[in-house]
């Protein structure tokens, strides 16, 4: 193969990253991830505590350029998920910005972006792992029950899927790309970091999807989580001349959830543009992709990229989507278990979504065959682990999760609990999770109930549970 990221080797004249008012060119980045490098070169995983800076993007570079997985990690995870994934993915020492506190008992290296331009410094050394089956990354990413699954994905799943992607989008290194995503899920930190520095081309990191911003920074391409459009479009209503700068864009990019049709409206109405909607997962990578020059088709996720096989089981028009194609992960971390469980003998992966073809050859989503999994701007939160977390509170006796539909966040979390004896205070409850679990796992509303409705089984039937 060749190397992941090729513009690190033989930077071109552009800057590759800017965050803020803080910028690295190509070859700034190429000494900087490259120095980096070879303090990494031997280890086998490190954590990158990913922060939405451009210390993140950099540590992940250079432990790319070493041969080194990485595990990026959430800074806002809660104690439980913590202790979880050090466990689990066993990281010899997390990379982290100068003077940001880290709650991890673990060696820790300082990346360092200020370093002097020295371009031979990240093509010095071999670089031992540039090869497809290698691990570039695990993601941890939430079952519907239990701790959250480390996804490993490989350099050459995550560079067939980056050129797919590029083929769909006509994305080159002339494409500035703007986000404001978080940096340990795939599309925050595959698409929106990797994509850009495998193109040679320029992410502009936004810290928030706003539209003054965004109107100021000349992106050509700009990916977002519905939730982020959403509050964009609001801002855009009330400022035509924003509206009018960013419907220059070339390529406004919705995923990770569904983008309402009214949402589609309001944007195509403010910008002229219409929104093009992808559909992957974390264990997948992106699956299909309404493509750069196809008028998009409203309430579909566009066609399979090309090298991506997608088919849809069952004897219905609707049934379960599964997945096959170079971009697939090579299995959860210590869970031989759950990827067999996720995978058929002749390789293809059961995305646990319901989706159905349209004429022109798009897919449409139609649902979840999992009701406890919930999608909160574009977070996936299983119930269990929520449930688990409020059962070791002694005022809880029994606890259901459910997602109610949202405005803002596509769906949000409602707990319903059977106290053991006084009922505890809602905010305890909800301050309880949040201490145990990153914060936006935690319910936004807790109903106390004698009861929870049962099946003659005794399995809890949360479709009888009050909706709203
Ligand atoms: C933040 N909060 C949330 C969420 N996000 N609560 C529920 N659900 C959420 N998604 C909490 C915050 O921690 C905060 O709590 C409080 O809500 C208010 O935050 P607010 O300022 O309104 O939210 P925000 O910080 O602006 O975040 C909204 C967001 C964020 C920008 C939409 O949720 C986000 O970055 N979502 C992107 C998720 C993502 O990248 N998913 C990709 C995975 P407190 O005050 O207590 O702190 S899926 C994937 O990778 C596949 C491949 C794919 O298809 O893309
Ligand atoms: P995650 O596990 O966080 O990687 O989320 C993957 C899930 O997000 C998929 O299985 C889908 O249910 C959902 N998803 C991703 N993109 C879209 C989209 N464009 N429309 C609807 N759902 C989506």
């Amino acid at each position: 193969m060749t190397a992941l990221l090729p513009a690190l080797l033989d930077p071109p004249d552009r800057v590759a990253l800017r965050f803020g008012a803080t910028e690295l060119t190509y070859a700034q980045l190429a000494s900087a991830a490259g120095a980096l490098a070879g303090e990494l070169r031997g280890r086998t995983r490190v954590a990158v505590y990913a922060t939405p800076s451009i210390h993140t993007a950099v540590g992940i570079a250079a432990a790319l350029l070493a041969g080194v997985t990485t595990v990026p990690l959430n800074p806002k995870l809660g104690e439980r998920e913590r202790a979880h994934v050090v466990a689990d993915a066993e990281p010899e020492l997390v990379l982290a910005a100068p003077g940001v506190d880290v709650p991890y008992d673990l060696p820790r290296v300082d990346v360092d972006v200020d370093v002097d331009v020295d371009i031979d410094a990240a093509a010095s050394g071999p670089v031992p792992r540039d090869e497809p089956t290698a691990p570039a990354l695990v993601v941890y990413t939430s079952g519907t029950t239990g701790p959250p699954k480390g996804a490993v994905l490989s350099r050459g799943a995550v560079a067939a899927n980056l050129d797919a992607l590029a083929q769909a989008w006509e994305w080159t290194a002339d494409d500035l790309l703007a986000h404001a995503l978080p940096l340990f899920h795939v599309h925050g930190l595959v698409l929106g970091v990797l994509g850009p520095l495998r193109r040679g081309g320029t992410l502009h990191h936004l810290g928030t999807l706003d539209a003054t911003t965004l109107a100021a920074s000349g992106a050509t391409l700009v990916f977002g989580v519905p939730t982020q459009y959403h509050r964009l479009v609001d801002q855009l209503e009330a400022d035509p001349a924003a509206a009018a700068t960013i419907g220059r864009t070339r390529l406004l990019v919705s995923g990770s959830a569904a983008l309402t049709a009214v949402d589609h409206e309001r944007i195509r109405k403010a910008t002229g543009l219409a929104v093009r909607e992808r559909y992957g997962m974390t264990e997948t990578l992106i699956i299909t992709a309404a493509r750069a020059g196809d008028e998009p088709e409203p309430g579909t996720v566009g066609r399979p990229l090309d090298g991506t096989d997608v088919r849809i089981t069952g004897d219905e028009e609707m049934g379960p989507v599964e997945v096959r194609g170079p971009a697939l992960f090579d299995g959860y971390l210590n869970r031989p278990d759950a990827t067999s469980a996720a995978r058929t003998d002749d390789g293809w992966f059961a995305t646990g979504d319901i989706g159905r073809w349209t004429a022109s050859g798009a897919l449409a989503l139609v649902g979840r065959s999992a009701t406890d999994l919930i999608k909160s701007g574009g977070y996936k939160i299983g119930a269990g682990e929520i449930e688990n977390a409020l059962l070791e509170h002694a005022g809880v006796a029994e606890a259901a999760v459910v997602g109610v539909p949202d405005e803002d966040l596509g769906e949000r979390i409602v707990a319903f609990v059977v106290p053991s004896g006084e009922a505890p205070g809602e905010r305890e409850l909800i301050d309880h999770v949040a201490a145990l679990l990153a914060p936006h796992k935690r319910p936004r509303a807790v109903r106390f109930t004698d009861a929870l409705p049962r099946n003659d089984m005794g399995k809890v039937v949360k479709s009888r549970l009050p909706k709203g």
